[in-house]
């Protein structure tokens, strides 16, 4: 019996289970670029560079190993530009009985994988995704009965399964679990951080690069200056690279912002891991193996595989345990269309215009630039959660629908009623300025909050806390907030409202 082995473009791993005791004599392989994947949101030139170039490393890797390759290159005029259509097209072709896959990572394919076997007429084997730490059912034992789930209980939970950061007696290292309050330091320079890693293109990457630039010419971003990894090989090095250079200080500046440095100290390994070049599992040992070995201090281990054992999987958990309703919440109302500004940048808010700039240039943005700059802004404003969600998918070379949608709709928007996180990140210009250096070069005042050139973050902030009493303040997190918002002179409460509804009213020209 001949099958046909489906590997989508972020399933480049040798081991993924659609490959195992595979027949490399008999099975075909099959990997396609389709407008289809390429075009369900407007997906950054980089991050299309990205998977195409890593999509063609791989298969050619493939052949070196011994497997029979289909592959389809992009181009326009292709007549199969769906998943479907090219295996459909290759069932003929190879007289395949069967289709083999591995379960794909977001609800909209994974709809129409699943009837497959019907359309198609021929049995399709979906297998588990055994990349994952946790399987979606395991996740699902945890979470039953819980009203509302904690990253931290479900962390714990996996620290204790994969023994990182264990001692023998089963203690947590260091003698804590969580080294979050050792995490929030400013950076002002000092020490210097380090140039992100760089692959230079090769022919592969060069050809690729044009013919997105090409076909993809209308799509959000740049191609220029490409330097991500598109091989495992690479991308081990890219994570040798962190480990040695940038890990040391990932702890102490992980919240930090700069108006200089696009990377600071963070890994920018989500590409890889999400597309399969890098084992996640592989990634936190080899920062578990940093600490016991003295090169790097625990607050920064600690953190990096909080992020990756914890956040990582929890939000993929949340996301198969609760879609497709999910996608669908907005348990705050929010109506409003997302700013023109976030797909140009072109907006005096210095901090904005920062992290939409870089996401323009690089596909990436650090963590507290998605959370407390773009995401603050989008949630105090009340931007429809689809759209918000819709521009984290598009502009990200990471996103993928599993891992943006929780971080968005949940943890920036707290559009499902705090089932994911206890409360918002709502935050003012204050933190902003305590976290980074934007405020100095910034058009607008950061200690200033209801004139013309007060931080638009600081009345808006209030105007959320304002316009969502009703939903926060028997919130025992924000009670504090609540009481500092009552203590305020009536005067002064009416002047930061008022400013609160022009700016919402003048959105557009911020
Ligand atoms: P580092 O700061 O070096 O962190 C190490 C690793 O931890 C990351 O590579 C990533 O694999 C993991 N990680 C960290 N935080 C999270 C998190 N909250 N959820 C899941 N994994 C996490 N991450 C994505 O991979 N894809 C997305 O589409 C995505 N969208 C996001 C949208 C918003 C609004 C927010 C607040 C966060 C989002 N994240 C997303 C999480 C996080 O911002 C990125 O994983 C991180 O910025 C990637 O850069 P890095 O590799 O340098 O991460
Ligand atoms: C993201 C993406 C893009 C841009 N293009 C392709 C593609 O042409 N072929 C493919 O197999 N996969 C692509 N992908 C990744 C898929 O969209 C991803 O596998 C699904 O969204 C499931 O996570």
């Amino acid at each position: 019996m001949a099958n046909l082995i489906l590997i989508l473009g972020d399933q480049l791993t040798t081991d993924i289970s659609a490959l195992e005791n595979g027949d490399r004599q008999r099975d075909r392989v099959v990997m396609a670029e389709v407008h289809d994947e390429a075009s369900y949101t407007n997906h950054h030139k980089k991050k299309l560079v990205l998977l195409f170039s890593a999509m063609r490393h791989f298969a050619r890797q493939l052949e070196a190993d011994g497997w029979q390759v289909h592959y389809q290159h992009y181009h326009p005029d292709n007549e199969a530009q769906s998943l479907e259509a090219v295996i459909a097209g290759q069932l003929r072709d190879a007289g395949a009985d069967r289709v083999i896959t591995t379960e794909c990572g977001e609800w909209r394919l994974h709809e129409q994988i699943s009837q497959w076997h019907e359309r198609l007429g021929m049995p399709v084997e979906i297998r588990p995704d055994t990349r994952f730490i946790a399987s979606k059912q395991e996740f699902a034992n945890w979470a039953e009965g819980r009203k509302q789930l904690r990253m931290e209980f479900f962390y714990r939970e996996m620290r204790k399964k994969t023994g990182l950061l264990m001692t023998p007696e089963g203690k947590p290292e260091g003698d804590q679990w969580n080294f979050d309050a050792d995490n929030r330091r400013k950076w002002t320079g000092k020490p210097p951080a380090p140039a992100p890693f760089r692959v230079e293109p090769d022919a592969i990457t060069t050809e690729v690069i044009k013919q997105v630039d090409e076909y993809f010419a209308d799509h959000f971003g740049t191609t220029e200056d490409f330097h991500f990894a598109v091989t495992a090989d690479d991308a081990a090095q890219a994570l040798d690279y962190f480990i040695d250079f940038a890990l040391p200080c990932f702890g102490d500046y992980q919240d930090a912002m700069s108006d200089d440095e696009d990377w600071l100290f963070h890994s920018i390994l989500s590409p890889y891991i999400n597309s399969g070049l890098l084992d996640p599992l592989a990634v936190c040992e080899a920062a578990a193996q940093a600490w016991y070995g003295g090169r790097a201090p625990i607050n920064a281990v600690e953190g990096f595989i909080r992020q990756i054992l914890g956040w990582r999987e929890f939000v993929r958990g949340i996301y198969w345990l609760n879609m497709p309703g999910y996608a669908a919440e907005n348990r705050l109302g929010n109506s409003r269309a997302l700013p023109w500004f976030y797909w140009t940048g072109d907006t005096k808010m210095r901090c904005m215009h920062k992290a939409i700039d870089a996401t323009r240039r690089n596909a990436y943005a650090h963590h507290i630039q998605r959370l407390m700059v773009t995401g603050n802004f989008a949630l105090l404003a009340g931007i429809k959660p689809e759209e918000i969600c819709d521009w984290y998918l598009a502009v990200y070379a990471d996103a993928y629908d599993w891992v943006e949608l929780p971080n968005v709709l949940g943890m920036v928007m707290h559009a499902d009623g705090g089932y994911l996180g206890s409360k918002p990140y709502a935050a003012s210009g204050k933190y902003i300025n305590r976290m980074s250096d934007h405020c100095k070069s910034c058009h607008y005042k950061v200690n200033k909050s209801t004139e013309g050139d007060a931080c638009p973050f600081n009345a808006l902030y209030w105007h959320f806390i304002d316009r969502h009493r009703d939903d926060f303040a028997n919130n025992p997190r924000m009670g504090m907030m609540y009481r500092n918002w009552d203590k305020q002179k009536p005067e002064q409460r009416a002047a930061l409202l008022k400013r609160g509804e022009q700016l919402l009213i003048n959105i557009e020209k911020l």
